[in-house]
């Protein structure tokens, strides 16, 4: 599924369509952004083949950032991670059993050379990897960081100093 017609930029896959409720999140905040993106699913373990040939063309492709969320045994962004030199931002999805924990880990424990940057579990994670891919996008991309300015601006206004102590 393509989200514009314009050329992607920021590539978000993700292990199941399961993780689609939480990796929604960074797209409709990319869309905000104005910053073309792809959404694929691909897994680490169900799907191999489709990993490695998505990684090693994504930047042929115009891709600048990876999102990979992923849930449990979590090994979409490392293997992404391993096989393209792009920046890759991991989002591990709230898992069932470990409420995201295996997750978290198997994201965040990459070896040394090969780097993940890897975000909050769950939304927050989701939300924050389409903010950081737009920081990355925004050295390089006027649009971008005056989109990412403006969105900044409206977030600390809209939260109010007094506390509602009727809430
Ligand atoms: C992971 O396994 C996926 O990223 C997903 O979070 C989890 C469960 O997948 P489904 O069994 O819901 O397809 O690979």
């Amino acid at each position: 599924m393509d989200a514009n017609e314009k050329q992607a930029v920021v590539g978000i896959i993700m292990g199941s369509q399961s993780d689609w409720s939480t990796m929604k999140e960074a797209a409709t905040l990319l869309e905000q952004l104005g910053i073309p993106y792809e959404t694929k699913i691909v897994s680490a373990h169900r799907t191999p083949k489709r990993l490695y040939e998505y990684a090693e063309t994504a930047a042929d492709r115009g891709i600048k950032v990876i999102i990979a969320g992923a849930g449990g045994a979590a090994h979409l962004p490392g293997m992404t991670a391993a096989i393209t030199q792009l920046p890759v931002l991991g989002v591990p999805v709230q898992s069932k059993a470990l409420s995201g924990q295996d997750s978290l880990l198997s994201i965040v424990q990459m070896p040394a050379g090969v780097p993940v940057m890897t975000l909050a579990i769950g939304v927050a994670g989701a939300k924050n990897a389409a903010l950081s891919a737009a920081s990355i996008l925004a050295l390089s991309d006027e649009s971008v960081s005056a989109h990412l300015k403006t969105y900044r601006q409206a977030q600390t206004e809209n939260v109010v100093e007094a506390v509602n102590t009727e809430a």
